[in-house]
């Protein structure tokens, strides 16, 4: 099965290799204080350094997705994430907005965003007509519920069937809205709705859903509280766990990998592609 993901002014060619999302948090606790402008310098100050060290996109999120975090109002989440997408379109990489609003997502692909990430799979009413007359990639990632509800006694009687029967109709309805099929790729969502052993479940389904539904697929588990919970460390000491999660999501087939330390992540990958 050919690997290949459009994502607007960029196309990858996966095949061979997986390649690396950082994240790019611009969310009021991820900077110090110190107002927007403060945010804004951060934000491509930090992008700058992903680029250094060898990032393959960029994922800009303006509303935290953690379990029970505050839903941010649509002009707050422009006002975060717009700004940002001018500041770094200019890098030349490949910027991914973290968005499940049609209205976000309408005004990133307008202002040249290459990728729209949507945790909720485009289900919102509009979603899928906000990115269908573009080129920009699309991620469609399996949830639960919401963040507010999806961490409340997840329960699935196959969780791998059942999240690739859900990838499966997103997929469809997307394609039959004429998106086509290069341009998708899809995510079990770790961590969304899903306990420790659905995680790991997911994780060994990878090479499977990938197959069944012949799209590359993506994998963030960096810093996640599975990473947690199989280490016992808190998050600021996840990063060899999460090295290890990119790495066996990788070993069962995923072809990107959503992470915070990019540095690491581009080594781990380079020395397991040699090795594997
Ligand atoms: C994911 C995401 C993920 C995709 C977040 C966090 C929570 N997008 N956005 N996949 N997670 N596609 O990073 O801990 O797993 S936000």
């Amino acid at each position: 099965m050919r690997q290949y993901l459009q994502c607007g002014r960029f196309g990858f060619n996966l095949d061979k290799k997986a390649v690396v999302m950082g994240i790019l948090n611009v969310t009021p606790d991820s900077f110090s204080d110190g107002g927007r402008h403060a945010s804004l310098e951060f934000a491509v100050t930090h992008a700058e350094q992903m680029i250094e060290q060898g990032v393959d996109m960029i994922d800009i999120g303006g509303e935290s997705s953690r379990p029970g975090a505050p839903v941010v109002p649509l002009e707050e989440e422009l006002r975060r994430v717009m700004p940002v997408i001018y500041a770094l379109r200019e890098l030349d990489k490949p910027l991914s907005i973290d968005t499940y609003k049609p209205e976000v997502m309408r005004e990133a692909v307008l202002a040249g965003a290459d990728m729209i990430n949507d945790i909720n799979g485009f289900r919102a009413p509009g979603a899928i007509e906000a990115v269908r007359d573009s080129d920009c990639g699309l991620c469609l990632m399996h949830m639960l519920r919401d963040p507010a509800t999806m961490q409340q006694d997840p329960h699935y009687d196959d969780v791998v069937g059942e999240v690739i029967a859900f990838l499966r109709s997103r997929v469809d309805e997307m394609t039959a809205a004429g998106i086509d099929r290069e341009r998708i790729c899809i995510d079990p969502g770790f961590g969304f709705g899903k306990t420790l052993e659905h995680n790991v479940a997911l994780v060994r389904a990878i090479g499977r859903m990938r197959d069944e539904l012949g799209l590359p697929v993506l994998a963030g588990l960096s810093r996640k509280s599975m990473i947690g919970a199989l280490t016992g460390k808190p998050v600021e000491q996840r990063v060899a766990g999460s090295l290890a999660g990119a790495l066996a999501a990788v070993a069962h087939g995923a072809r990107i990998v959503r992470v915070h330390d990019v540095a690491e992540t581009v080594d781990a990958l380079k020395v397991w592609h040699a090795c594997a």
